[in-house]
């Protein structure tokens, strides 16, 4: 494979920027670069100059002998000093040398090729490389360590394991299976069931904790919402005046509760309306309420939200600072001004949407892709228990063999060209 070259930091000035090149070719290219014919010993940085035309630059340069390496190919690392211009000419002069840039993700595609990474665990990275709270760190840690790998590795070892029992018997079609072995077979594979359904139930936290959790914010004009917005991720994002009809259009912003990301949609004011744009902010808002996990009714003294909705929801009393007193349990009393009831209301948000314990080393189903894989595996295992005692083992065989394969795809020993290329797709140039 041809040696391929990009920055594996992001572009702009810096104190230090990172050059990575791959395939066979890389250590003759850094040999060039530094016009010395050193044998670098693997894994030891160098203090050396980079000769570019006019000018060098002195950087730490480290390689990696194949199959010792993020690609599983001969590797370089340079550290040139930060800066756009100069870590473009570096790679412009080791490009003159032979290489060719690299495509996003395509150091990744190389390390999954050369099976230094499965393609689960290559999605591990993109999630953590994009992590935005504590909790899609940790998961995407958890993946890139290749813990669901290992799970979903444990479960076709057993599939395997039935296979061979059951081929085994294939081979001497007189054989019967007697009423105990037919039960432990199908008990096997009932607890493999039970093992995918409790991956696709609990797979509604994992998409919880890696998209966001998506609360709207509804109720009539001036009674706090965007004031709530505000209260509640400690900024002035949205505008907030006594004028009613304040807010037009959606606002979007965002607080981190316990790890989880919690995404706000502050809406404009429900009610009737001549003006053109403000029912085309009103259209939005009842959007907003059909796109979220949650729906926060917001009322004031008053304005009472009535809107239907079939969403989870929370009726927020706001303004309570101006009440007396507070009578209706129907009712949580906030006041967005005085920021009472605030943690609270997080708390409540927190515990209506995400269900069970979140454990901090559980493994959750994250990714759609994963998901898709575990109800079709699903799907055959169903298939062969509920048709176990009225057909054909060849049958069974194959329907066991067909979740097999389903879950191969989570892991990438069994995918097609086309999903890897759209995986790794989503990578940053020079990862
Ligand atoms: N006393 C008191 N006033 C509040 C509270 N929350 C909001 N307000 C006031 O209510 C008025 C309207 O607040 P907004 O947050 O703009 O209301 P809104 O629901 O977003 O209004 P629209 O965007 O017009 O739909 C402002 O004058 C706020 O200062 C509160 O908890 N207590
Ligand atoms: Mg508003």
């Amino acid at each position: 494979m041809n040696t391929i070259v990009a920055m594996a930091t992001p572009a702009g000035n810096s104190g230090v920027a990172v050059i990575r090149i791959s395939g066979e070719n890389a250590k003759q290219i850094l040999q060039s670069l530094i016009q010395e014919n050193l044998d670098f010993e693997p894994r030891k940085m160098y203090l050396k100059n980079i000769y570019l035309k006019d000018f060098s630059d002195r950087c730490l340069v480290v390689f990696f002998r194949a199959p010792f390496s993020f690609t599983g190919e001969d590797v370089v690392e340079i550290q040139s000093h930060g800066g756009y211009f100069l870590a473009q000419k570096i790679i412009d002069e080791i490009i003159s040398n032979g290489a060719r840039l690299a495509d996003r993700g395509e150091f990744s595609k190389r390390a999954f090729i050369n099976g230094k990474l499965s393609l689960d665990q290559a999605e591990g990275i993109i999630d953590l490389i994009n992590a935005e709270s504590e909790m899609q760190a940790k998961s995407g840690s958890t993946l890139m360590q290749g813990k669901l790998k290992d799970m979903i590795s444990s479960i076709q070892d057993e599939l395997t394991e039935i296979l061979a029992e059951i081929e085994a018997k294939l081979d001497y079609p007189e054989y019967e299976y007697t009423d105990k072995e037919s039960s432990n077979v199908k008990d096997r594979m009932f607890k493999i069931k039970q093992q995918l359904n409790n991956l696709v139930a609990e797979s509604k936290n994992g998409l919880l904790i890696k998209n966001g959790v998506k609360i709207a914010i509804i109720g009539a004009p001036n009674v706090g919402k965007s004031s709530l917005l505000n209260a509640l991720t400690k900024s002035d994002k949205a505008i907030v005046t006594n004028i009613a009809g304040t807010t037009r259009d959606v606002i979007e912003a965002e607080y981190e509760y316990k790890g989880i990301i919690f995404r706000l949609l502050d809406t404009a004011g429900i009610h009737e309306s001549d003006d053109v744009v403000e029912k085309i902010g009103i259209d939005r808002s009842f959007k907003a309420i059909d796109d979220c996990d949650i729906v926060l009714k917001i009322s004031d003294q008053d304005n009472i939200c009535d809107i239907e909705t079939n969403k989870p929801h929370i009726n927020v009393f706001n303004k309570s600072d101006l009440l007396t007193k507070k009578t209706d349990d129907k009712y949580f009393y906030i006041s967005a001004v005085t920021g009472q009831n605030i943690d609270e209301l997080k708390q409540k948000i927190f515990d209506m949407t995400i269900t069970g314990d979140i454990k901090q080393n559980k493994i959750y189903l994250t990714n759609t892709r994963h998901i898709e894989c575990v109800k079709n595996a699903l799907s055959f295992i169903d298939k062969a228990i509920q048709l176990f005692d009225f057909t054909t083992m060849d049958i069974i065989s194959s329907e066991i063999k067909n979740a097999w394969l389903a879950l191969g795809e989570i892991s990438g020993v069994v995918s097609g060209e086309e999903i890897i290329d759209k995986i790794f797709k989503k990578f940053c140039l020079g990862k």
